[in-house]
């Protein structure tokens, strides 16, 4: 029961100090804040671990972990104030400073935010005093019931715990829903309607037939939105409107330029695939989609502000203080085509994608290009200003690997003897000349490409032949069209992206 008493006033906290965050602001709430500095603090290794353990539900993972430390902590409150209340309200306090800590050190967090864990701390150490004198009454009385004693008493203050410990429980329930209903709430929505009417001055070309081998298991050459990948460090994505947005591109540049949203729609919109890749992503690994992308040239802009002599780095910073270091010679080159994007496949960005702007740089590794809820953009120098991945072990520079990966037949799966082997190809900025499959450690046979869209985006392969019965493996390895062609080397994701040949178990019956 003190457990229960002690658990119950954590939850009250948290659920009090969530409604305030989200009448304040999402990134007040305590539990999301310690959440995010739990996930700012994680070691490499252990990211990466979560990674490819959980994949893209690693953060859910954090999430329920939390809530079951902060549970147990809650039963502890509880436990260690069986005799006196005063120890649980000791441990209260200093969770509640934890909590406030976390909030305030937040990127961008106001003073208001202090709000979200003031509220918590008072709704835990309230809620505990009335628990626990309840509590205490009802232990009193079960000594009682030992004795045979008048059963009309017997259980009252016991009823007045449970009733008590129900609307506590509920009260908590319902106040953590309130703060999440009021955190979504607002103009993002209509904001991100609007959007949909803003036409790109140049569409993206219409795609060429044969573009996949989506009929032989290949992936579509667009992934849908609801399919793209999705990585990034926020636990609630950043409700950002386009009314709100300003991009601020200051530092090594001769003319300080501030984008507002019409300022940066009523420029020329280009869009264009592109194939994104996270450096996170394994041999064989599923973080690499293609969209339709529309949006400015960066190179136009920058060529506005007038990049300095030196400034050799991009430093750009989302709205939730996310920051991203990009080669200044990457972005100034208009080649590269590397974007400020407003549009994805057609539709306004998605919010977890970066509404209502984020930056797209072909040919780089996401966590080096690709800042989603962008705000911020200085003109430096690699030595002076070093990003978020920088800091935990990742490389400066970080150009997307050519690579491979076989879709079908599936690891492992039992496959007719005909199937073909099919899969994609990527070497973004170069291109892909060539893909080679062997079957059972046999001579490497090219297979079949797709039909060339741009050089930024995938290209889809496919082998067809016949399979004896038994046991196979296939292996790919493709060639860019500078005429490298991957090695066997087997490399994971850190420092700056996995190589080596994928390979697929396979079976016919
Ligand atoms: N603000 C912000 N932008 C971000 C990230 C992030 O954590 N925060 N993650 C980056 C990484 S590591 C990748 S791979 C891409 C992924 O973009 P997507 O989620 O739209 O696929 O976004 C990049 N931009
Ligand atoms: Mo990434």
């Amino acid at each position: 029961m003190a457990a229960f008493v002690g658990l119950l006033s954590v939850a009250a906290g948290l659920g009090v100090g969530h409604l305030v965050a989200g009448l304040v602001s999402s990134t007040a709430s305590p539990f999301l804040a310690v959440g995010g500095t739990a996930i700012d603090l994680t070691p490499i290794g252990l990211r990466e671990f979560a990674v490819r353990t959980f994949g893209t539900y690693d953060k859910a993972v954090l999430l329920l972990g939390m809530a079951v430390v902060i549970g147990l902590i809650g039963a502890v409150v509880g436990l260690v104030s069986r005799r006196s209340r005063v120890p649980g309200l000791v441990l209260i306090v200093l969770l509640g400073a934890v909590a406030a800590a976390a909030v305030m050190t937040r990127p961008n967090a106001g003073l208001l935010n202090f709000l979200a864990p003031l509220a918590a701390l008072i709704a835990s150490a309230e809620t505990f005093e009335v628990l626990h004198e309840r509590g205490q009454t009802s232990a009193a009385q079960a000594v009682d019931d030992a004795r045979p004693a008048d059963g009309v008493t017997v259980g009252v203050s016991r009823r007045k715990l449970l009733v008590g410990s129900a609307a506590v429980a509920a009260g908590a329930g319902i106040a953590a829903a309130g703060g999440q209903l009021l955190a979504g709430r607002g103009d993002v929505e209509t904001s991100r309607k609007a959007v949909g009417r803003i036409a790109p001055t140049v569409p993206a070309p219409p795609l060429p037939a044969g573009a996949d081998f989506a009929a032989d298991w290949s992936p579509s050459f667009i992934t849908p939105n609801r399919d793209f990948y999705r990585i990034d460090t926020t636990l609630t994505p950043p409700q950002l409107s386009t009314e709100d947005w300003r991009l601020r591109i200051h530092g090594m540049v001769d003319r300080e330029i501030t984008l507002s949203w019409s300022d940066l729609v009523s420029r020329r919109l280009v869009e264009r695939p592109v194939t994104m890749l996270c450096v996170s992503n394994e041999v064989g690994g599923p973080y690499i989609s293609t969209a339709n992308f529309t949006g400015v040239l960066l190179a136009d802009i920058l060529k506005e502000a007038g990049v300095q002599r030196g400034a050799d780095q991009v430093f750009t910073t989302s709205v939730d203080g996310w920051t991203c270091g990009t080669p200044t010679a990457t972005l100034i080159d208009s080649g590269r085509q590397a974007m400020l994007v407003i549009k994805m496949n057609g539709e306004p960005l998605p919010i977890e994608h970066g509404f209502p702007v984020r930056m797209i740089v072909p040919g780089l590794y996401g966590y080096v290009s690709g800042t989603k809820w962008i705000t911020d953009m200085e003109l430096t120098t690699f030595d002076a200003q070093r990003a978020y991945w920088l800091q935990r072990g990742w490389a400066q520079r970080a150009p997307i690997k050519t690579m491979s990966r076989i879709d079908s037949p599936g690891e492992s799966r039992r496959v007719r003897p005909d199937t073909p082997i099919t899969g994609i190809a990527w070497a973004q900025t170069k291109g892909i000349k060539k893909v080679e499959v062997r079957v059972d450690h046999g001579p490497w046979r090219p297979a079949e490409l797709s039909t060339e869209v741009n050089l930024d985006t995938w290209r889809m392969f496919r082998l067809r032949g016949r399979w004896e019965p038994g046991n196979h493996v296939a292996e790919v390895r493709a060639t860019d069209k500078t005429g490298y062609t991957q090695t066997a080397d087997r490399a994971g994701p850190i420092p700056d992206g996995a190589s080596g040949w994928h390979s697929v178990q396979f079976i016919v019956p």
